[in-house]
């Protein structure tokens, strides 16, 4: 009788401690648990779409538009006060721009075009027409690089 609860005793202590390690593990663990990676803004450069260009503090973003022949271009007037796009070959003339109105031509010759403000001939820019569609992608922002965790 006495060497059954000796036993007894024996099982209930080894229980007691494997407990005690499943609980301290458990807690260690928990520590591993990386915080939620915190979202990024909202996206959105709101510059000017493709085969446009903004008429913006009085100047014409971009400078150089190229586009495939056959593409239309659309200027639109971001500034307060008129502006007009203008042909320097007399190709074409928008007239008067009001604020906020915009001004579409269609490119059929291949070449390159310069253009300017009839308002204000410091604003100068150019529409480069080429046979096929521009391959180059819009420069995209480079990926900030992850901080590195420091080691447990
Ligand atoms: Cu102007």
């Amino acid at each position: 009788m006495k060497k059954l609860i000796e036993i007894k005793n024996r099982f209930f202590i080894t229980s007691l401690i494997i407990a005690i390690f499943i609980i301290t593990n458990s807690c260690s663990k928990s520590k591993d648990m990386n915080p939620a990676p915190s979202a990024n803004g909202s996206g959105g450069t709101g510059g000017p779409a493709t085969n446009e260009v903004f008429i913006q503090s009085m100047a014409f973003n971009p400078t150089t538009i190229t586009v495939a022949v056959n593409s239309t271009v659309t200027w639109t007037n971001k500034d307060a006060i008129t502006h007009t796009v203008t042909s320097d070959s007399g190709t074409f003339d928008s007239g008067n721009v009001a604020p906020g109105s915009t001004f579409t031509y269609t490119f059929t010759t291949i070449g390159t075009f310069a253009y300017h403000c009839n308002i204000h001939p410091t604003m100068v820019a150019t529409v480069v027409v080429s046979a096929t569609a521009p391959t180059t992608m819009p420069t995209m922002p480079a990926t900030p690089s992850t901080p590195s965790t420091p080691g447990y």
